[in-house]
């Protein structure tokens, strides 16, 4: 039986547990680049002991930014600005991670605590949105975004394979292709957002074309040893069933193409749903999804306690923990998960030498 403190291993990547830093937007970039922000939060949740931090939504192009305080790696001067964190991370025993990402209509927004709502046209860091169709998102994000030429399809493509190869060679081993929450490859996969009558609209198949097709161009660049991964939304609580399937169906043509792991998460892509909140409420499509396609799983979402968290790994509906805001309250919360599921030994290795000496000690 797995347990939350057992190491994982995929393909050449061991992670000392099973506990993963979900990817959260921090908001703090300049110009794309990481600030000193980055580095102390990256440091700060490495050392409280997780085996793989996968740094924040990172933009493959100045568009594809939620914010204009998003990381990118459109450019080798964000790649630089980059290396600290990736260094932080590693020399605090966690392997480091990174979400690749593109915001599609979502894009061009404030910053959630600077309203969370899209900027008007004109304005300062506001800029034109893309996305399969012209359809806004709605309530609170209500800018049309242009319709996207087939030229335009392909040249996120390359972007994107782009920030890929910057992520490979700044030394990034797990990889995670953000294909979910409304952004662009949701957007291509919803038919809330895609109405398109060419070959990346209309059956799921075509709606999918657009996120298969990426994912096989990704392949292509992305080391064979080391973890191609994507977070997909499964399900948009919107009172139709029709995704999960979908999401099932493509799971399953990607992992015939390299894929080896999904992050399970929500679609985010209508205003309109109805999400049933509650701890642990996504376990069970977690389970689902792994028992269908047969690929390893993670999922997140009000999992805040150590036991839940264990039961989900010992029930293997879940491989591992993509754990989110409980780290913003505690960095430390593995060090106490631990503690408290009794794996003493784990504990003392979450934390780094300078602080387990002296807990060790004075007890
Ligand atoms: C989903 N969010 C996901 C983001 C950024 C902002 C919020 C992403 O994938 N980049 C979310 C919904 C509800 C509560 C917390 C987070």
């Amino acid at each position: 039986m797995p347990r939350l403190f057992d190491p994982y291993t995929l393909k050449s990547v061991t992670l000392r547990n099973r506990i993963a830093v979900s990817p959260m937007c921090q908001y703090m970039a300049e110009e794309g680049a990481v600030t000193d922000w980055h580095t102390v939060h990256y440091a700060s949740l490495a050392r409280g002991g997780a085996g793989l931090v996968v740094v924040e939504a990172t933009a493959v192009a100045p568009e594809g930014r939620i914010t204009w305080g998003d990381l990118g790696l459109w450019n080798d001067a964000q790649a630089e600005a980059m290396r600290p964190v990736v260094a932080a991370i590693r020399e605090a025993g966690a392997v480091p991670g990174i979400q690749i990402a593109h915001a599609g209509r979502k894009a061009s927004a404030n910053r959630p605590w600077e309203g969370d709502d899209h900027i008007p046209a004109g304005e300062t860091n506001s800029w034109t949105t893309i996305a399969p169709s012209p359809v806004a998102f709605g309530a609170g994000l209500p800018r049309l975004p242009e319709e996207m030429t087939l030229a335009e399809i392909a040249r996120v493509q390359a972007d994107t394979v782009n920030a890929v190869i910057r992520a490979r060679d700044l030394g990034f081993e797990w990889l995670q292709l953000h294909m979910a929450h409304g952004y662009l490859a949701q957007n291509f996969f919803s038919p809330h957002s895609n109405h398109r009558t060419d070959s990346y609209g209309g059956s799921a198949e075509n709606r999918a074309r657009y996120l298969l097709e990426t994912l096989i161009a990704v392949k292509k660049v992305w080391p064979e040893d080391r973890p191609l991964t994507i977070r997909l939304g499964v399900v948009e609580f919107d009172g139709t069933d029709a995704m999960l399937d979908e999401a099932i169906a493509l799971l399953r043509r990607m992992k015939d193409e390299g894929l080896d792991f999904v992050d399970v998460s929500l679609g985010f892509n209508t205003p309109k749903a109805n999400i049933p909140w509650a701890p642990n409420f996504m376990g069970d499509i977690a389970q689902q999804v792994r028992q269908a396609t047969s690929l390893p799983v993670a999922t997140s979402w009000y999992i805040a306690k150590p036991e839940d968290a264990d039961a989900l790994v010992r029930d293997e509906k879940i491989d591992l923990l993509m754990i989110g805001r409980p780290l913003l309250a505690e960095p430390h919360w593995p060090y106490r998960a631990a503690q408290e599921l009794g794996v003493e030994e784990a504990a003392w290795a979450t934390l780094p030498a300078p602080y387990a000496h002296w807990l060790a000690r004075y007890r």
